[in-house]
C-alpha cells in the first residue's frame, strides 16, 4: 500500500512531498521524475510564472545510489515565482477558496487559503507520482492522457473516436496536448480570445490506462472499487468538477444490449469492445482504462465579477493577481500522475512485496495463472 502526503505554499520557499510503501530495489531515475515536471509546466495559457519556474526535484530521503530502499522517499521542489506582493484578499474571488476557507479557518481574508488551495501544489503530486509511474514501468503499464476540450471545443479525436496509441505520443508535441492539428488550432484560438476579453476557461481531459492486468480494485467493499478510488483520485486536482469512466455520462442514452461489452475468447479472455471504460463492478478487466475529467474555468478573472467585500460588507468586484488564462493542458499530467498513484497502490495491494524483484515474481505468478484460466 502506497500513501502520500505533501506540504507547502504557492509563494512559500518550497514544497515538501513525503511517499511511503514503495518497494526496495526500484530504480528512481531522476530525470523521468523531471521530466515529467517539465511536462505539467508546458501549456499555452499558463501564467508568467511557468516561465519562472523551474521544477526539479531534490531527494532528501529513501533512496541510495539511485535505489529505492524501502523507507520513505521524501522529496523537495524550490518555489522561485514567489516574489509577488502577498496581500490580503478580501475580496473574494467567485469560485476560488478564499471566502470560504476564510470563514472556515477564521481568516481575515484569503490569503492563506490561497497559498494553499493554489494548483502549484500539483507540482508535487506530479513529483510523487511519477515515482508510481516509474513503478509501473516495471510491468509495462503506462498511463496517458491528451485533452480533448477546451472552452466547449471538442477535439476530433477521443478514445472512441478513432484515437491510436501513437497520437497519444503526439500529444506531448502539442502546446495544449491535443492530438488532432485542426482542434488544436481552434482551442489556441479560443484561448487566445479568452485572454483578451480577461476571462478564463476549462476543458475535458482524457487518461488512458494501457496493459493493466484484469483484477485491480475490488467489488466487496465501496472504498475498494476501483472506479471509485479513480474518481476519488482525480476529483480531489484543483478545478474538476465532473469525472467519467467509459463512455460515461452516454450511458443514460443508450440500451443495455448496446453498451454492454460483449466477451470473446483469444488467448484470453477480452471484450469486444470497452464502453465500461476497463472496469466492471470495481475491479479491472484487462481492457484499457478510459477516464475523462472535466476542468473549470479558472476563477481568478483580469475582468473580475462581483463580489462582497469581507471588511465593509459592500458590494465590489473580485481582486485579481497573476493567474492563468487556462490550466487544462497542465491538469492533464497531474490527472496521469493521479492515476497512476492508484493504479500502483493497487498493484502493490494485490502482488504485495517489499522489494521488486519479490513484486515482480508475485505478479509473473499471478500472469501464469490467467493463463491456464
Ligand atoms: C495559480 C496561479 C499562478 C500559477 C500557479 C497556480 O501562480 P501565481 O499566483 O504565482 O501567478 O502560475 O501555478 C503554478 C505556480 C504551478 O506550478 O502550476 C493558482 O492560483 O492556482
Amino acid at each position: 500500500m502506497i500513501r502520500f502526503l505533501t506540504a507547502g505554499e504557492s509563494h512559500g520557499n518550497k514544497l515538501i512531498g513525503i511517499i511511503e510503501g514503495i518497494p526496495a530495489n526500484l530504480y528512481l531515475d531522476i530525470d523521468y521524475i523531471n521530466k515529467e515536471l517539465k511536462r505539467r509546466q508546458m501549456g499555452f495559457g499558463r501564467s508568467h510564472r511557468m516561465k519562472i519556474e523551474n521544477d526539479e526535484v531534490m531527494i532528501l530521503s529513501g533512496v541510495n545510489n539511485n535505489l529505492t530502499t524501502g523507507s520513505p522517499i521524501s522529496i523537495s521542489i524550490e518555489n522561485r515565482g514567489t516574489n509577488i506582493e502577498l496581500v490580503e484578499i478580501t475580496k473574494p474571488r467567485p469560485g476560488h477558496g478564499d471566502l470560504v476557507g476564510a470563514l472556515k479557518y477564521n481568516q481575515k481574508g484569503g490569503r492563506n487559503i490561497l497559498e494553499r488551495a493554489s494548483a502549484r501544489e500539483t507540482a508535487m503530486r506530479v513529483a510523487l507520482g511519477s515515482i508510481c509511474k516509474l513503478l509501473l514501468r516495471e510491468f509495462n503499464i503506462g498511463i496517458y492522457s491528451h485533452v480533448i476540450n477546451i472552452g466547449g471545443v471538442e477535439g476530433a479525436i477521443n478514445y472512441y473516436n478513432g484515437l491510436k496509441l501513437e497520437d497519444l505520443n503526439q500529444a506531448d508535441n502539442s502546446s495544449i496536448r491535443v492530438v488532432h492539428k485542426e482542434s488544436e488550432k481552434k482551442m489556441i484560438d479560443k484561448i487566445e480570445e479568452a485572454k483578451e476579453e480577461g476571462n478564463s476557461l476549462g476543458g475535458t481531459i482524457e487518461i488512458i490506462g494501457r496493459n493493466i492486468p484484469v483484477g485491480l480494485g475490488s467489488h466487496i467493499n465501496w472504498e475498494r472499487k476501483l472506479d471509485g478510488r479513480l474518481a476519488a483520485a482525480l476529483m480531489g486536482i484543483q478545478g474538476i468538477k465532473a469525472v467519467e469512466i467509459g463512455l460515461g455520462t452516454m450511458a443514460a442514452e443508450v440500451k443495455g444490449s448496446s453498451f454492454q461489452d460483449e466477451i470473446v475468447y483469444t488467448t484470453k479472455y477480452e471484450r469486444k469492445t470497452n464502453h465500461a471504460g476497463g472496469i466492471e463492478a470495481g475491479i479491472s478487466n484487462g481492457e484499457d482504462i478510459v477516464l475523462r475529467a472535466t476542468m473549470k474555468p479558472i476563477p481568478t478573472l483580469r475582468k473580475p465579477l462581483e463580489t462582497v467585500d469581507m471588511v465593509t460588507k459592500e458590494k465590489t468586484l473580485a481582486q485579481f493577481e497573476r493567474s492563468d488564462v487556462c490550466a487544462v493542458p497542465s491538469a492533464s499530467i497531474v490527472a496521469e500522475n493521479m492515476v497512476a498513484y492508484i493504479v500502483a497502490d493497487e498493484i502493490l495491494r494485490k502482488f504485495g512485496g517489499d522489494f521488486m524483484e519479490e513484486t515482480i515474481l508475485n505478479y509473473n505468478n499471478y500472469l501464469k495463472y490467467l493463463e491456464k484460466r
